[in-house]
């Protein structure tokens, strides 16, 4: 493999509170997955955390260190589907919302050295709201938390999100326009295989186009199972990411069939085979 990894850094998603998204592969009582995960040969777990508020960190930051895992970022995405808090959404107040929850995930974001998330929390079409009315609220909201973020040396990642999700940011060109936009060191993309294989028109180029935006990347195949769960190649795809100097985690973010501790170990497998 060109642009080859010595040492791959691979974590997998792990939510701190229940959670309706079916592809956070664990979920549950937290020192037994994170040593489960570590124990299947993992660096990395990577934080479903709907509001920060509900979380011990103190004890978090133990076990994370008990079990040598870093947190490569935080995911956010629960603060849309669990209460339906969005940087779009007609209400001001819920936009309002929406920008302190993710400002209030910075502090535990510096402590940990993880990246931001910005998924479904930047909202979907609402009725009665134009596209270039959502396009400037997504704008000012992610100036707004990325102004404060860069004090505290943290990064946000938006990522593209497939068609049937969202109407707001389905691809990388979308994507890489809005980070002029917005117009911020600290704003990049998070790349998930998954929602490329659907909307890229050539998954490697669009990765080649974002260079050093990658700021995170998920991992899940075609069918958004383990990676060789389906039919994407991720020779291609890995050696595509590790040559514009990617040097960050790959992290699954897959459904967990045939079971969670399966498709994790096939992930893991998989990938490692990739590099021998
Ligand atoms: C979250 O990372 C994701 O990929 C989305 O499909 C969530 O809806
Ligand atoms: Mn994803």
């Amino acid at each position: 493999m060109t642009g080859k990894k010595e040492k791959m850094n691979l974590s997998i998603v792990y939510s701190t509170q229940q959670t309706k998204f079916q592809a956070a592969t664990f979920s549950g009582e937290l020192d037994a997955n994170l040593a489960k995960i570590a124990g299947y040969g993992y660096n990395g777990v990577e934080l479903a955390i709907r509001d920060p508020q509900l979380v011990e960190l103190v004890e978090l930051e133990k076990i994370l260190h008990k079990y040598n895992l870093k947190v490569p970022a935080i995911g956010t995405g629960q603060a849309w589907g669990e209460e339906g808090l969005s940087f779009t959404d007609p209400d001001p107040e819920i936009r309002k919302a929406a920008i302190q929850r993710i400002q209030s995930h910075i502090p535990v974001a510096e402590k940990l050295h993880a990246v931001i998330i910005i998924g479904l929390v930047r909202g979907i079409l609402k009725p009665g709201v134009s596209h270039p009315q959502a396009m400037d609220w997504l704008r000012e909201a992610l100036q707004q938390c990325t102004s404060r973020a860069k004090d505290r040396n943290v990064r946000l990642a938006l990522e593209p999100i497939n068609r049937y999700e969202t109407s707001l940011i389905n691809n990388v060109s979308q994507g890489m326009d809005l980070i002029s936009d917005v117009n911020a060191d600290n704003f990049g993309l998070l790349l998930d295989t998954f929602h490329m294989n659907i909307e890229e028109p050539q998954i490697e180029e669009s990765i080649r186009i974002c260079g050093k935006r990658i700021f995170h990347v998920h991992v899940a195949d075609s069918n958004r199972w383990y990676p060789g769960g389906g039919h994407l190649d991720f020779r291609l795809i890995l050696t595509a990411i590790f040559d514009t100097g990617y040097t960050g985690f790959i992290s699954g973010e897959f459904l967990p069939y045939p079971d969670a501790d399966t498709a994790a170990l096939e992930n893991i497998d998989n990938l490692k085979l990739l590099l021998n």
